[in-house]
């Protein structure tokens, strides 16, 4: 009820103003409304990850600890739109809360845009304290009006000890102001939240680290190896240094598995260098087979999905496979089998196509259960095959759960040696014969305003994309799957070997 008023009162404004205004309301509706209709904690965690704000790897703290991970809250002033709506969510808690102000002050550096912001929307006055005094004009240490005894909440970041939130708080109370209060975006679960409340200032914050933490994990942007390395933290706040295990080569993964592919393949990518698919998703056969003989010696694979492909013939088969002697990589057919297991026995073995003769890897989902692999096993028998089961898709809002993923490894543990891995967005299984395929993956672009760190980005039909460096190091994948960046590049050879060797670095390193 509330919501549809004021829905009905905003459109009234909209509609009875100029235009200029218009597009303040519309734009001003748009996230003060998404505040409160959607706004959440999911919302700002994926956000704050999508612009590179939290980074995993190994960060010296200010206080001197090592922390495997770094929330870096600077970069929201080049995300405006999204530091207002981060702003708008903060000061929803305010109100939430019923924390009473005459004003609010930023801690400096990073809180003071989020402050900004707040003063802006809501024309709440702010204040701001100096680290060091001006030695010229006023010699003030801090800027803005106020009386004494005003009541000047304080804005924050990130608290971790909350030691500078309660070296600030010293100076305004010595300078007659009143703080009892102070907001902040994360609480990173030091002792913070303690070390504040011993010193009269009480808590308020939108998330918890290991909140955050939990939904990049459920939602597939940090790797099990990652988030439990987190878990086990002490307090979560960059206590424990971790040191990550040294992975094993992809030629001691290959000696354990009993699947002749992988095995195979494994040695492939060690003496190539290279844990990088082309997916050759090329419609025109001359030009599919040209771009094979150029980039085949830089990969381990070639992925095909031959019914995209004019005028298909046993012909293209043939020469394809003598490319895949010549330059030394196996061949996948992602067909992405989804039938009943005889349906799947005749696909694999008949039609045209005749998959089982020249694929030595096929993809099949993992919605039909163990008849498939069952079905497949069946057609190969006398055959060095192997099949992948799609357990993740890189495409946005795909219907696949976390509770499917996971029957899909569970299937994959339990079906023996003809599976050789999965195709999915990061690490599932910790199995070392069982190797990790990852689809939409594309080279790092300038994006926005000369930024690089966007992970994420996409084409125009929901295909989402990682880096490869973010796939194999963060997600812990093992290998990348990768098709327009290499085949629509201007130079197809130096994506293809950029590609592999950021990849193959990735996993070494
Ligand atoms: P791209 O041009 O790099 O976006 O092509 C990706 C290829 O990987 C394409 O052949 C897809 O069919 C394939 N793919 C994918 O993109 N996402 C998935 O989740 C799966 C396969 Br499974």
């Amino acid at each position: 009820m509330y919501h549809n008023n004021s829905i009905n009162n905003v459109i009234f404004l909209i509609d009875s103003c100029s235009k200029c205004n218009r597009d303040f309301f519309i734009f001003f509706f748009k996230y003060f409304h998404n505040t409160i209709m959607h706004g959440d904690k999911k919302h700002i965690s994926l956000k704050l990850y999508e612009i590179g704000a939290i980074k995993f790897g190994s960060f010296v703290l200010k206080s001197g600890i090592t922390s495997p991970y770094y929330i870096d809250l600077r970069l929201l002033r080049s995300y405006p739109l999204f530091l207002r709506t981060l702003s708008n969510y903060l000061f929803n808690k305010i109100r939430a809360d019923h924390i009473s102000y005459d004003v609010i002050c930023g801690i400096p550096n990073t809180a003071l845009p989020i402050a900004t912001s707040i003063s802006l929307d809501q024309n709440i006055p702010t204040i701001f304290k100096r680290d060091v005094i001006k030695e010229h004009g006023t010699k003030t240490l801090i800027e803005g009006l106020y009386k004494k005894d005003d009541k000047c909440l304080i804005i924050e970041d990130v608290v971790t000890s909350g030691n500078s939130i309660i070296d600030s708080v010293k100076i305004l109370r010595k300078n007659g102001l009143i703080i009892t209060d102070a907001c902040f975006v994360i609480d990173r679960e030091g002792d913070g939240i303690q070390n504040l409340t011993s010193n009269g200032i009480k808590a308020h914050y939108l998330l918890k680290i290991s909140e955050l933490m939990e939904i990049l994990f459920e939602n597939g942007k940090i790797s099990p190896d990652i988030y439990q390395t987190f878990m086990k933290m002490d307090n979560y706040s960059g206590k424990t240094p971790t040191i990550p295990t040294k992975r094993l080569t992809f030629s001691e993964r290959g000696e354990t598995s009993k699947n002749g592919v992988t095995k195979r393949l494994c040695k492939i990518i060690d003496d190539k260098k290279s844990n990088l698919v082309f997916s050759a998703d090329i419609s025109d056969l001359d030009r599919l087979l040209k771009m094979v003989d150029l980039v085949g010696p830089h990969v381990c694979c070639v992925k095909t999905h031959v019914d995209i492909i004019n005028r298909f013939s046993v012909d293209f088969i043939n020469k394809l496979k003598a490319l895949a002697s010549q330059h030394n990589f196996l061949i996948m057919e992602d067909r992405k089998f989804a039938d009943i297991g005889n349906i799947l026995k005749l696909q694999y073995e008949g039609g045209m196509y005749k998959i089982v003769e020249w694929a030595d890897i096929v993809t099949v989902h993992g919605l039909i259960g163990h008849w498939a692999i069952e079905a497949l096993k069946k057609v190969s028998i006398g055959r060095e095959r192997a099949c992948l089961l799609v357990a993740e898709m890189s495409c946005q809002d795909n219907f696949l759960t976390n509770d499917y993923t996971k029957n899909v490894c569970n299937l994959v543990e339990a079906s023996g040696d003809f599976v050789m891995g999965l195709v999915c967005q990061r690490k599932l299984l910790d199995n070392p014969s069982f190797l990790h395929f990852t689809p939409g993956v594309k080279l790092p672009q300038t994006l926005i305003n000369g930024h690089e760190n966007i992970k994420k980005y996409q084409d125009d039909l929901g295909q989402a994309y990682n880096t490869p460096d973010y796939v194999i190091s963060q997600a812990m994948s093992d290998i990348i799957i990768v098709g327009r960046d290499i085949y629509e590049s201007l130079d197809p050879l130096a994506a293809v070997t950029r590609l592999k060797q950021i990849s193959y670095k990735a996993y070494t390193d």
